[in-house]
């Protein structure tokens, strides 16, 4: 195993706030990036924790009636409690009131004072508690608000120590320059050089008027001031690992990746490396500054009620189905506006359709021609242009994934299951079975069975708990072994039986659904922010058609038959149709053409009986007239028609 280090981050989140999707976003992409560090062998250690300190928060806690450390210990908890319920597979939890994180934010500011990068003056300004924030005057608007988030700030005026950022422009600059991708999306890097060109104004990081933070170091003898909380938080990336006390960790360090939202890019893509080569430390590999997730357009809040929890959405729709879906539907770097019809979209459509489905359709071929034996020795003989193509796409994923390309990852990782789904389509297991091709047949089951380990391998990061089941089912577990096996070496699966196991994404009907909105359960949040994500109006009217009842009159208006195919062909070019005849009593039989041939082969389908919706206006498909719809079920699972248990006379009524 290669001895190479992986360290990634996520913001440590505020303690004066609930977590919502927006936290669970990053959160959840920094989870898939160590997890596929671990994969590929990479001694890897995931930070995440709480930013505990400053005014803001010392606020909150007052208006609660509680001291700052009750009011942090609490909060603090809904968060370790949430990311442990979602099976984030982080190293270590840090809190800023943590003792060697304060340890080590002294020794840090000792060193940068005693490097000459700390002096003290008066500072004259203007400070938004809110964003925690000091803001020239000619950044505010009307002269008195916030240019960030449009809150009064306060005019201060206090004795307070300054870091000589002035003096990181042209390093800065220079690092900017070095390093094209150590900020990104590559446009944020832009961003922050021209910021940075318009000149750096030396960074007041004490406070004294007020006490909820850091204290200086005791040899500065200074015990009025508190450090600005931005220097106390930044620094958690490396008292995280021991910096200043116990620093055995300290060889994970420059952070392969700091995972943040575009919020607070100036802080990390500016200050934190100005911090850094004054503490002479390597500079981060990469800072990753992610967009922003609204609800229904709006920015998320708890004044306008609309913060979408992701506890209850995990919960509504699997947390492996919305792990997929963040990080599925929005291109890093770009916002993103959460809704539950396009979750539905995903889960359906992409999970469903093209995964579930997929192997599905394996476990019945294997299950039907091979008594669930797969064989994947003779894949290459009959597929290996198939196989090419697969691994050329796989061989894509990696530089995307740590690019933060994760949308293009998963829609990369998506090609392989498309080249499966037509191979079946095209070669037809059932002719080649039919034809005495078994051979064949099993090596196409084969390419299927290749196709769905690697993509489990690769999905795992980001479904790691749906990922295990399809590679259990393919009778392998996904490791360091098997991703260097499958992935890197290509090496063939081997033989194996199926293990027939349950759909894994059922179908999600909108309209039922529109019912069973998720509800709050466990408290993972202080209780006027238990609400539901809200439907849409959209989904709101989809709901009333779900709840609508009709008459038994309205039910009887449908004529529903029993029916006995009596012909059946496959209609010329098209994938998906049937020609039938079938005899519902009548003098003639009635033609229906049926969307069931991914189902049913025609010839199956002859002499079987089959319910029919006998009174539907006559419909053309493919230039063929319709007088009938076959009653069918489809799930994830595939679809069955809908018959009569025992056999009933051609024409009996249904109902
Ligand atoms: O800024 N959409 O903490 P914070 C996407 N303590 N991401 C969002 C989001 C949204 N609507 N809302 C929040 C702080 N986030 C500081 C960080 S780090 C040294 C100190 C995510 O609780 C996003 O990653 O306000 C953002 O950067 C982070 O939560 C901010 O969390």
């Amino acid at each position: 195993m290669s001895c190479k280090k992986a360290y990634i981050t996520t913001p440590i989140y505020y303690v004066n706030d609930i977590a919502h999707i927006g936290h669970a976003y990053t959160t959840i992409i920094a989870d898939t990036l160590a997890r596929y560090s671990r994969m590929s062998g990479l001694e890897t250690f995931f930070l995440t924790g709480t930013d505990e300190h400053g005014q803001k928060i010392e606020h909150s806690a007052l208006e609660r009636g509680k001291t700052p450390q009750e009011y942090a210990d609490e909060i603090s908890a809904t968060f370790k409690n949430l990311w442990d319920d979602f099976g984030i597979s982080y190293d270590k939890f840090i809190r800023t009131t943590d003792e060697e994180h304060k340890i080590g934010v002294q020794k840090a500011f000792l060193k940068m004072k005693e490097r000459g990068d700390i002096y003290k003056d008066v500072y004259k300004g203007h400070y938004c508690i809110s964003c925690e924030t000091f803001f020239p005057k000619s950044q505010l608007v009307d002269d008195e608000f916030c240019p960030e988030c449009g809150r009064a700030t306060s005019l201060v005026e206090e004795e307070s120590y300054f870091f000589r950022l002035s003096n990181y422009q042209d390093k800065l600059l220079d690092w900017y320059n070095e390093r094209p991708d150590c900020i990104l999306p590559k446009s944020k890097r832009n961003e922050v050089i021209r910021f940075v060109e318009g000149g750096l104004d030396d960074l007041s990081i004490t406070r004294t008027s007020f006490d909820w933070g850091v204290k200086l170091p005791p040899e500065l003898n200074d015990p009025k001031h508190v450090m600005y909380v931005w220097l106390d938080a930044l620094m958690n990336y490396v008292t995280g690992l021991g910096y200043g006390t116990d620093e055995k960790l300290m060889d994970f360090w420059p952070a392969r990746v700091h995972l943040i939202g575009k919020d607070i890019l100036r802080f990390h893509a500016i200050y934190w490396p100005a911090f850094l080569m004054s503490l002479d430390l390597p500079m981060p590999k990469h800072i990753a500054a992610h967009g922003w997730w609204t609800r229904d357009g709006a920015k998320m809040s708890k004044s306008k009620g609309n913060v979408v929890n992701p506890k209850e959405v995990a919960d509504a729709y699997g947390l492996d189905n919305f792990r997929y879906f963040m990080l599925r539907e929005v291109p890093f770097g770009g916002d993103g506006d959460f809704s539950q019809k396009a979750l539905i979209d995903r889960i359906n459509s992409d999970l469903g359709n093209d995964l579930g489905n997929l192997l599905n359709r394996l476990i019945g071929m294997s299950g039907k021609y091979f008594e669930g034996r797969v064989e994947c020795s003779a894949v290459g003989d009959y597929y290996q242009e198939e196989l090419d193509e697969v691994n050329a796409s796989l061989e894509k994923l990696e530089p995307l994934l740590f690019d933060m390309q994760l949308h293009r990852y998963l829609e990369e990782l998506w090609r392989p299951l498309s080249i499966a789904n037509k191979a079946i389509d095209m070669y037809q297991p059932w002719t080649l079975m039919k034809e005495g091709r078994e051979k064949e047949a099993m090596a196409l089951n084969g390419l299927i069975a290749t196709i769905l380990a690697k993509v489990s391998i690769m999905l795992d990061p980001v479904m790691p708990q749906t990922a295990p089941k399809i590679a259990a089912a393919l009778g392998f577990e996904i490791s360091y072994e098997s991703w260097t096996r499958l992935i890197k070496e290509n090496a063939p699966l081997g033989a194996f039986v199926i293990e027939k196991i349950p759909p894994l994404f059922p179908r999600i009907e909108e309209a039922l659904l529109a019912h069973s909105e998720p509800e709050s359960k466990e408290a993972q949040a202080p209780k006027e922010e238990k609400k539901a994500p809200k439907a849409s109006q959209k989904e709101e009217s989809k709901k009333e058609e779900g709840v609508s009842l009709i008459g038994i009159d309205q039910f009887f208006q449908t004529s529903l038959k029993v029916g006995t195919v009596v012909k059946a062909e496959e209609v010329p070019k098209s994938k998906k149709l049937l020609l039938l005849q079938v005899d519902i009593g009548e003098e003639t039989p009635r033609q229906v053409v049926a969307g069931i041939k991914e189902w049913y082969s025609a010839e199956s389908l002859v002499d079987t009986q089959v319910c029919v919706v006998a009174n539907l206006k006559p419909a053309k498909l493919m230039g063929m007239k319709s007088e009938g719809m076959l009653l069918a079920a489809k799930d994830a699972d595939g679809l069955s028609l809908i018959r009569p248990e025992s056999p009933k006379a051609n024409g009996t009524p249904i109902g």
